[in-house]
C-alpha cells in the first residue's frame, strides 16, 4: 500500500462514527452490595483477604480481565465467604483506590509498578548501619510518597549499631515525622504513628522492615534474614508484600520485599521540588522556567547555597532524583 493510501485509510477512520457505548449497569452486575475485603498478600494468582477479620481465599472474576488487583486493595468478594479450607471466592470488583504507591524499575523504565494501594503512611526504613543508609535511597522513596499523596514517616533501625544524629540532622528540615528503633527497643513512639492507619514499609533488603514487624505484631513470626557479611546487604528474605493487621488500637502495616532501587520515571518535576518541602521556597526567587538543575545559571536554589540558607548536601539531594519532565 501506498503511503498516501495510509494516510486516507486513516482519515476514513476519523470520520466513523464514536462506537456506542452502553451504560455500565447494562454491561455488568452491580456489585455495590457484595462485602468489601482487603487484599492481605497474593500467591500465584490466588488472593488472600481480609473479609472482616475472615480470612478468605480468592480468585479474580474473568469478567475483570486485566483489571489489577494488588495488595491493599479493598474488592467486591462473591461466592464462598466462609474461609473454610478449600473454598474459593471470587473478587468481582475493585473499590476506588484512595492512594496508589508506585516505582519503576529505574529511571529509564516505562512501566510503573504498583506496589501498594489504599495506604495512607510510608513509614521509609533506613538501617543506621548493615547495610549502611543512603540518603539518596530516601529521597527517592519520599519523593514517591509525595506523588502518590501518601505521608511518610522515618524509621531509623539498627541504632544499636551506630548513631542516628547524621541522618535526623540531615532530614530535620523536611519536618516528617521521625522514629529511632534497636532491638528491644520501646516501640511507644512507632505504635502510635501507625495506629489507626496504613503503613506500607519501603526499603532495602536487610533493613529490618520484618523485624520490626515481628516486634508490632506478637506470634506473626515473619521470616528474618542475615545480612550478608561479604555485601554489606541483606539477602532479600521477603519475597512477596503482605499485609497485617495490627493489635488494638489497630491499624494495619504492609511487609514488602527489600527493593533495590526505585525509579521515578512516573514522577514530574514539580512533585519532586514539592517533595523537598523546604527547598520551595528557595525556588520562587528562580527566573522563569528554571529547571533548577546544575545547568541553570540564575537558579535560586545555588544562591540559597551561597548565602549559606541551604547546606550544598540538600541541595545535591534534590538533583540527584530530579527527573526529566514528561518522560
Ligand atoms: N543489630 C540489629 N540488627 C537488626 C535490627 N533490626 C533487624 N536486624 C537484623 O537485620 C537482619 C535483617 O532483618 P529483616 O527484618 O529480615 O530485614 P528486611 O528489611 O525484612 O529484609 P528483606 O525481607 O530482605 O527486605 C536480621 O538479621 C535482623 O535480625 C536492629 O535494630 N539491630
Ligand atoms: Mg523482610
Ligand atoms: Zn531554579
Amino acid at each position: 500500500m501506498s503511503r498516501t493510501g495510509v494516510f486516507s485509510d486513516d482519515h476514513a477512520g476519523f470520520d466513523r462514527p464514536a462506537r456506542r457505548t452502553r451504560p455500565r449497569t447494562k454491561d455488568r452486575p452491580d456489585y455495590s452490595s457484595k462485602p468489601i475485603g482487603r487484599v492481605m498478600t497474593i500467591d500465584r494468582g490466588r488472593y488472600r483477604c481480609d473479609a472482616d477479620g475472615v480470612r478468605v481465599t480468592a480468585t479474580k472474576a474473568r469478567q475483570l480481565g486485566r483489571t489489577s488487583v494488588i495488595v491493599g486493595d479493598r474488592v467486591r468478594l462473591d461466592g464462598d465467604l466462609s474461609g473454610d479450607d478449600g473454598t474459593l471466592a471470587r473478587i468481582v470488583d475493585v473499590v476506588e483506590r484512595t492512594t496508589v504507591l508506585r516505582r519503576t524499575a529505574d529511571d529509564d523504565d516505562p512501566y510503573e509498578r504498583p506496589i501498594v494501594a489504599n495506604a495512607d503512611q510510608l513509614v521509609i526504613v533506613t538501617a543506621l548501619a548493615d547495610p549502611p543508609p543512603r540518603m539518596g535511597m530516601i529521597d527517592r522513596i519520599l519523593v514517591a510518597g509525595y506523588d502518590a499523596g501518601i505521608d511518610p514517616l522515618l524509621c531509623l533501625t539498627k541504632a544499636d549499631l551506630a548513631s542516628p544524629s547524621d541522618l535526623v540532622g540531615a532530614y530535620a528540615p523536611l519536618d516528617i515525622p521521625i522514629v529511632v528503633v534497636q532491638p528491644g527497643a520501646d516501640l511507644t513512639d512507632l505504635r502510635s504513628h501507625l495506629q489507626g492507619r496504613v503503613s506500607v514499609l519501603i526499603g532495602h533488603s536487610g533493613v529490618g522492615k520484618s523485624t520490626l514487624v515481628n516486634a508490632l505484631i506478637p506470634g506473626i513470626d515473619r521470616a528474618t534474614g542475615d545480612v550478608n557479611d561479604v555485601t554489606g546487604r541483606g539477602r532479600h528474605t521477603s519475597t512477596s508484600a503482605i499485609a497485617l493487621e495490627l493489635p488494638p488500637p489497630g491499624g494495619w502495616v504492609i511487609d514488602t520485599p527489600g527493593v533495590r532501587s526505585f525509579g521515578l520515571s512516573h514522577v514530574t518535576p514539580a512533585t519532586v521540588l514539592a517533595a523537598f518541602g523546604d527547598l520551595a521556597r528557595y525556588a520562587q526567587g528562580c527566573p522563569r522556567g528554571c529547571t533548577h538543575r546544575a545547568t541553570e545559571p540564575e537558579c535560586g536554589l545555588d544562591q540559597a547555597v551561597l548565602d549559606g540558607r541551604l547546606t550544598p548536601d540538600r541541595l545535591a539531594s534534590f538533583r540527584r532524583v530530579q527527573v526529566e519532565e514528561n518522560r
